[in-house]
């Protein structure tokens, strides 16, 4: 295998890697291996924040973070693949990656809240800030849902942060803007890896 990726199946990040080499058709190059298991583990070496996704290279190289790993196999395939080359549908593509990774980076601290404060209540004000963040964000995509061709980091990033909700239930956002559920549907029945990568299996 060419390369290895540290990745989880409930990642999000980590889908958004995968999904991107299902698309550029490096898939079959990637061993997948988990995440950090202990504080020896040598992903803290590739990647001092410890967080995955990480792609290491054959040379050992570590790539990281999504947003990262996504613009290396772009431009180590076709480069226009996941990222336009034309620079306003370039823009829109990065600006709704950030939309997307925002989305997941506000879903993870709701998770965390409770995972790493086993002992406490949740702190509703807090939950509330970042379940705003999803919902206002989830408001504006469901006014003008984004192209689904070509495929792009943006829509694979918000197809993963909608799927991210779906399995940890953050925000209902079936029931906030159905908008989205057809374009979440076309885009899963357009894009290569959004199904296998599932994080139900
Ligand atoms: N900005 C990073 C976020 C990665 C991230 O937060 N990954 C989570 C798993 S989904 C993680 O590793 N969390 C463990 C930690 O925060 O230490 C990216 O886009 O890759």
């Amino acid at each position: 295998m060419a390369f290895t990726l540290r990745s989880a199946p409930a990642s999000p990040f980590a889908r958004k890697a995968r999904i991107g080499a299902h698309v550029v058709g490096l898939i079959d190059d990637i061993a997948l291996e988990g995440g950090p298991s202990g504080d020896e583990d040598v992903i803290y070496q590739q990647n001092p924040l410890g967080k995955i996704p990480v792609l290491v290279t054959e040379d050992g190289t570590a790539i990281y973070d999504s947003p990262v790993i996504l613009e290396y196999l772009d431009a180590i395939t076709t480069p226009g693949s996941l990222i336009p080359t034309e620079i306003g549908a370039r823009f829109d593509a990065l600006r709704l990656q950030s939309l997307g990774d925002g989305i997941l980076d506000a879903a993870i601290l709701i998770i965390y809240e409770g995972r790493y404060r086993p002992d406490q209540d949740p702190y509703e004000p807090w939950l509330d800030f970042q379940r705003g963040k999803i919902e206002r964000t989830l408001d504006v995509l469901a006014a003008a849902p984004p192209p689904l061709v070509p495929i792009t980091v943006g829509t694979i990033t918000l197809a993963c942060a909608l799927g991210y909700l779906d399995f940890r239930k953050q925000v209902d956002w079936r029931a906030r803007t159905p908008a989205l559920i057809p374009w979440l549907d076309a885009f899963a029945a357009a894009c290569p890896g959004y199904d296998e990568t599932s994080p139900d299996g």
